[in-house]
């Protein structure tokens, strides 16, 4: 094994450092979370920190753990067409960069990328030839033939549909965090929220923030961090200023949503550390790259910049 098969968990410090360590070295480790950690182990021992993912596109280097793609697709938009050939031809003769996802750019799955595959792709669209191999032009998939050294890194084009949400008119937005296998919410931040819609169209705010907290005080369970204690505090609540509900709204309006988990968490199991929960009414949408209702990137980021701007 290498060192990336070994089992590790990685937790994001309360100072922002990364720790890895390995599974069963950590003193608060019991055997329920230990069962809950093989299930999301999946098809390898890897587990990663969303923290050190910051965005779909930043997966490189997975090599075979999770190579995706349709053939053909070299310039990974989703689709094999007449730019992917001549991407191909811009790679090998015009000094373009090498593509993303080397594997999709062998159209004929001989193992290299040459003239050969741009000729392949042009006689497959244009005059009736064979479709590029396994998986195809057509579906997402793994390399099913032969092992070759073509990678492929660039994951993509086989990313879920980015939808839009309107969830401005709602009733009550709640925001909560929930635990990974540890629960490292961020002390001195918002860790719950709640915005309620009154009667006379106003909006009534109530925040609590996470704390330092002191021996025999209530700790939040499985907190990880330079801390021994983080305790919730709620602040006054409050109506929203006119200025504050048009921002709210605003962000509210268009928000791009995914309902179906990131494809990478078919292959690696991903420790967030922190779930934040977004409820409007009935809807609720977590910034869990592996939840089938999730934000999409920046998108919960936005949210908890502008409740951090109401305290
Ligand atoms: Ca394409
Ligand atoms: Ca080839």
């Amino acid at each position: 094994m290498d060192s990336l098969h070994r089992p590790l968990l990685c937790n994001a410090e309360a100072d922002g450092k990364i720790g890895i360590r390995k599974l069963g070295e950590l003193p608060h480790w019991k055997p329920g979370e230990i069962e809950r950690t093989k299930i999301l182990l999946k098809k390898t021992l890897l587990v990663l920190c969303a923290v050190i993912i910051p965005t779909a596109s930043g997966f490189g280097g997975f090599g075979d753990l999770c190579n995706n793609f349709r053939r053909g697709d070299t310039n990974g938009d989703g689709t094999v067409d007449l730019s992917d050939g001549i991407a191909t031809l811009t790679y090998l003769f015009g000094g373009a960069s090498r593509p993303g996802c080397q594997d999709a750019a062998d159209a004929d799955d001989s193992g290299s990328i040459d003239l050969s595959d741009a000729v392949y792709t042009f006689q497959f669209l244009f005059l009736g030839g064979e479709p590029p191999p396994a998986p195809g032009p057509w579906d997402c998939g793994e390399d099913t033939r032969v092992r070759d050294d073509l990678g492929c890194e660039e994951v993509g084009a086989c990313g879920a549909e980015l939808l839009s949400r309107d969830s401005s008119d709602f009733d009550r937005f709640q925001l909560a965090f929930s635990p990974g296998l540890g629960f490292c919410p961020e002390v001195g931040r918002v860790f719950e929220a709640t915005i309620t819609k009154e009667a006379d169209g106003s909006y009534r705010v109530a925040l609590v923030i996470l704390r330092v907290g002191q021996p025999g005080e209530p700790c939040i369970k499985f907190f990880l961090g330079e801390i021994a204690c983080a305790v919730p505090e709620a602040l006054p609540a409050r109506y929203l200023t006119a200025d504050e509900i048009a921002r709210m709204l605003a962000l509210f309006t268009d928000l791009g949503v995914y309902l179906e988990a990131h494809h990478i968490c078919d292959c690696i199991a991903i420790d967030p550390c922190r779930i934040g929960n977004f409820t409007w009414d009935g809807q609720r949408f977590s910034d869990f790259l592996c939840s089938n209702r999730r934000l999409a990137d920046g998108q919960a980021q936005g949210i908890l910049d502008f409740l951090e701007s109401l305290r």
